[in-house]
């Protein structure tokens, strides 16, 4: 722990299942090839509950959670080429260092540079920037935005434009990339494409815009919470389904309705069953099938081999195959330019303080996204 730290207020998960504690901590200097970070603004994603739940198998405690984000850069450590004092930026929790094996296969945006110590909760040198009562606090996928400065590597910040307001675009730092990219980079929906999207909380409706966006011709919308049937019919959806409204299952409704199954679908839930609602109801001969969702430790797909045999393609996605420094402050300038909104999507916003609230409304279906303004 070196004397040079600073303290900072964060939400600190001590345990599994337990709310969030805010609490103020020791942030230590940003190390060679590190970046110290203020964090502006920063969502709340599915995937955080995920990890606090105790469902995900990486999870560490106690951690500071968090990667949505959105912040300004404080102070760079050595060696920082990139990035200087003041520049705005979006934590990766997918990095992108431009030299592994990975980023010049030029074929993924999973860059594995970090990737091992970042699982463990842990910076590239395999210590810690946090700390409480001289006790380690681990990261959170490389980010952990639910701390007001935070530290991460150089190679996992994006530099954006800063005209674009953090406090929205913060959302492209996950959601909203993840739900546009799977549908443009990952399937690669094209006009008149017919697409299936399951679940419609941040990811699901981001995946509307980007199936709008393709010009897909018809755009089906499925969740068992029918609150959030107005907003995908906004962004472009053209049927909304509840799979609860029907005594068969929900391939079949989709398959019947399509005349053999659609072209792709996206499964935005983290729901191992509706996984295979989702490959099955595509088209035989060539319909694909992107996961999005997280599914808990130990849960598998399943589905008869005859559906791969038959020409339907399950593939999966992590933040939509974006390649987060040289792709992501794109997007902010798309955004920027007017092509797609982000307010609509923010049903709420609070202080760090009330962050065990977002968890709540998340469980309850009563939000789309929560911002946390620091
Ligand atoms: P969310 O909780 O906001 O939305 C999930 C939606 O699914 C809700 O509207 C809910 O009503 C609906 N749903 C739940 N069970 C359903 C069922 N059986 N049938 C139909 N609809 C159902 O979550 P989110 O933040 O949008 O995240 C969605 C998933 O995507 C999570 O698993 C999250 O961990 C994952 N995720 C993955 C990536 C990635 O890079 N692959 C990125 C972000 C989030
Ligand atoms: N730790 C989990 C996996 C979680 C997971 O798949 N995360 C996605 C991002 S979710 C963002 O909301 C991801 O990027 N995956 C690729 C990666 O390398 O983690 C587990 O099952 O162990
Ligand atoms: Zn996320
Ligand atoms: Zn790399």
């Amino acid at each position: 722990m070196s004397q040079d730290y600073i303290k900072s207020k964060a939400a600190i998960a001590w345990e599994a299942g337990k709310p969030l504690s805010i609490e103020e901590v020791d942030v230590m200097p940003p190390q060679k090839g590190e970046v110290l970070v203020r964090i502006v603004a920063t969502g709340v994603c599915h995937t955080d509950a995920f990890t606090l739940s105790g469902d995900d198998p990486e999870g560490v405690f106690p951690a500071i959670l968090g990667h949505e984000g959105g912040g300004i850069v404080e102070q760079v450590g050595e060696g920082v080429t990139g990035l200087e004092l003041g520049d705005h930026v979006i934590p990766l929790y997918t990095p992108e260092c431009g030299e592994c094996k990975f980023c010049l296969s030029g074929k993924t945006n999973l860059c594995q540079k970090i990737r091992e110590t970042q699982g463990k909760g842990l910076m590239p040198d395999g210590t810690t920037r946090f700390y409480k009562d001289g006790k380690p606090i681990y990261h959170y996928m490389g980010t952990s935005t639910f701390s007001e400065y935070t530290v991460l590597p150089e190679i996992s910040l994006a530099k954006v434009n800063k005209e674009a307001p953090l406090e929205e675009v913060c959302l492209l730092g996950c959601g909203v990339t993840t739900g546009m990219g799977a549908v443009m980079n990952t399937a690669k929906v094209e006009e008149g494409a017919t697409v299936a999207i399951f679940g419609l909380g941040g990811i699901g409706l981001s995946a509307v815009i980007g199936a709008t966006m393709a010009k897909a011709s018809r755009i089906i919308a499925i969740d068992i919470n029918e609150s959030k049937f107005d907003l995908a019919k906004k962004l472009g959806a053209t049927d909304c389904i509840n799979p609860k409204d029907y005594d068969k299952p929900i391939q079949e409704v989709i398959v019947e309705l399509t005349e053999g199954g659609v072209d792709y679908s996206f499964e935005c839930i983290g729901n191992v069953d509706v996984m295979r609602s989702a490959l099955e109801c595509c088209h035989k001969g060539w319909g694909e099938s992107i996961i999005i969702g997280v599914a808990g430790a130990g849960q598998e797909i399943s589905t008869r081999p005859f559906q791969l045999v038959t020409g339907r393609v399950w593939k999966g996605t992590a933040f939509g195959g974006v390649k987060g420094r040289s792709e992501l402050p794109d997007y902010v300038e798309r955004y920027m330019n007017g092509e797609f909104k982000l307010n609509d999507f923010i049903t709420h916003t609070m202080k760090l303080e009330e962050i065990n609230e977002a968890f709540e409304l998340m469980h309850e279906g009563k939000s789309i996204r929560s911002v946390i303004h620091y």
